[in-house]
Formats: structure tokens, sequence, C-alpha cells
């Protein structure tokens, strides 16, 4: 039943009987995280360093009533143009899919794609979490109780601090969610290699961050890892100069009475507009770098199954 849900590409579908390493990606980074035609572009040159690095890439997005997992150029290049492409969380799943609508997955809904799919590695650049003044909104990302239940691989750049870093870190640790930091001891906040918080873990190889995703589900703890990649140091922006925006970004949507799914598009948008196109710069460096990490977990966690 599952299966009449999904359509995996045959090259995807073939690595995955091959025991070939398979890296997902989402495509609400695509639809609604970056404006056309870097987004396609992004996109294109994500999946082409994914390929570089040894794995097959499976970008996944929601159409014609089905998954699918491992996208054309063309349907790329809709994804990054249409006006009519749902923001789709786990939430707006079933209706996106029966109602046969165009849908951009975010780090929740292809989390589960992915695992139905049979493909354990995902690769983004910011997952959600516990938004600033969660307290009182209780905007907490679906992301963060996907990962507590499937069992995918999350490749980031650590938490924006468009979110509470600290609070996100609590509700991983309540999940049983990994974070690992790969190299370095304190939990990069996405633009920044820096957040003031310390990782609950590092490894210093993507060898060692196979061996730990494997040792988790071999024990059955079901759910994620959370592997944060330090954006490279050329493309940091300082953390304080970032906060400037943020803190205008989150007074923007507050005066907008900015609400529910469109909060995090929102806020990535007024940042991107308001620092002359740096902070976008700065995302796609970071998820290229991202990318070429996943695809080395992705093919150390095929060698060592
Ligand atoms: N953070 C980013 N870039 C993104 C997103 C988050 O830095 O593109 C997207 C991802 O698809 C993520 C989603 O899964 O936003 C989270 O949305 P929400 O906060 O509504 O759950
Ligand atoms: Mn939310």
């Amino acid at each position: 039943m599952i299966n009449a849900l999904l359509e995996i590409h045959p090259e995807v579908q073939a690595a995955l009987e091959n025991n070939r390493p398979v890296v997902a990606l989402e495509s609400t980074i695509i639809s609604h995280g970056m404006p056309y035609p870097k987004n396609v572009e992004t996109a294109l040159a994500v999946e082409q360093t994914v390929r570089d690095n040894g794995a097959i890439p499976a970008t996944i997005a929601i159409f014609n009533g089905k998954c699918y997992v491992g996208l054309t150029k063309e349907q790329i290049e809709y994804f990054g143009k249409a006006e009519n492409v749902w923001k789709v969380s786990l939430r707006d799943m079933p209706y996106v899919l029966s109602k046969k609508l165009y849908g951009a997955t975010t780090v929740a809904a292809t989390m589960r794609i992915a695992s139905l799919a049979g493909i354990k590695i995902f690769v983004t650049g910011g997952i959600g979490g516990v938004h600033r003044g969660a307290a009182n909104s209780m905007d907490i990302s679906a992301d963060l109780t996907e990962m507590g239940q499937t069992s995918v691989a999350v490749i980031s750049a650590g938490v924006k601090s468009i979110l509470d870093i600290e609070l996100t870190l609590e509700y991983l640790e309540t999940k049983g969610i990994p974070v690992i930091t790969l190299g370095q001891d304190e939990f990069p906040s996405f633009y920044s290699q820096k957040s003031s918080y310390t990782s609950p873990l590092r490894l210093n190889s993507p060898e060692e961050i196979a061996a730990l995703i494997q040792t988790k589900w071999r024990l059955g703890l079901e759910g994620a890892a959370l592997i944060a990649n330090p954006i490279p140091v050329e493309y940091e922006v300082e953390k304080n100069e970032m906060e400037v925006y943020i803190k205008e970004a989150l007074a923007a949507a507050e005066k907008k009475n900015i609400k529910g799914k469109e909060v995090t598009p929102f806020l990535l948008q007024y940042i991107a507009n308001h620092t002359e196109g740096e902070s976008l710069q700065t995302n796609i460096a970071l998820i290229l770098h991202n990318a070429k990490v996943g695809a080395t977990i992705a093919a150390a966690y095929t060698t060592h199954r």
C-alpha cells in the first residue's frame, strides 16, 4: 500500500538495490527557501556535489498524488519556478497527496519519504526547531518530532538563530536524538561556526559518524541523528552581525502577524532581502559543503553495513 504512494527514480532504485550510497535532499529549500533562479542552480549543484563524492542524489517532492524520490532536471526547474507549490510538512502530506497538488517537502516530510524508500542519509541546510518565544507561541517545528521517530540521519549546518538554539538542543535531548558536531566542540549556528552552545557530541570524521548511526539503529533506537557540519570559515557571517537582522525579522513578523507555517519562510526571506544576498551566498556555500560531507557519510555507512 505504501509503495503505491512512492515513485522512486530508476537510478535511485538501482542504487538502493545494490547497496550503493544514496543521499536524500529536500525541496522546501528550493520552492520556499531561496529565490529563482539561484534555487534551481543550487539544487542542481548540490546533486552534482553528491555525485562527485560518490553517492546518488534523491531530491524529494510531491505531485501527481505520489512522493517522488529522485527528480529530473525539468522537475527541479518546475519546483524552483512555480507559484502553486505547497510547503509540505507532516500535517500537509495527506491533503497534498490525496488532492494531487504540488508539494515541496520540509525536513520532516522528506525524512518520512526517504525512510519509506529505504534511504538513511539526508542532507539539508538548516532544520526547523523550537522558535524564540515558543513558551507562548508553542511554535515547535514538526522536524523535531519526526526526528524523534524516523530513522534517517540528518546532515545540517546546525540550527539557525532565528530559532531558540538552547531550547532546540533540549528538545532533541528529550527525543533521544544524538547531536554530533563534525570536527569542533561548539555547536554551529548555520551562518556561523559559533553559537556559544557546546555541542552535545563531537566526532572528527564521516567514518566515526557512520559508525555511531549504525550503532544507534542496531540498538533498536528509532529516530534521527543530527549531524552539524560547521560552515567553512571563509563564508561565515559574524554571529553578532546576523543577530541584528534576525531581531529585525522577528519584529517584522510580529508586526505583520505572521503565524504557523509562514513564520520560517518569512524570516528566511526577510533576512535574505536585508543582507544584500550575503546570507544567500552563505546558504549556498554551506549546503554544498553539507552535500560533500553527507555523501561521504553515506558512502561510509553503506560500506560498513
Ligand atoms: N531553515 C532554513 N532553511 C530552510 C528551512 C528551515 O534555514 O529552508 C525549511 C526546511 O524545509 C525546514 C522547514 O524543514 O523550513 C521548517 O519549517 P517549519 O519551521 O515551518 O517547520
Ligand atoms: Mn512552526
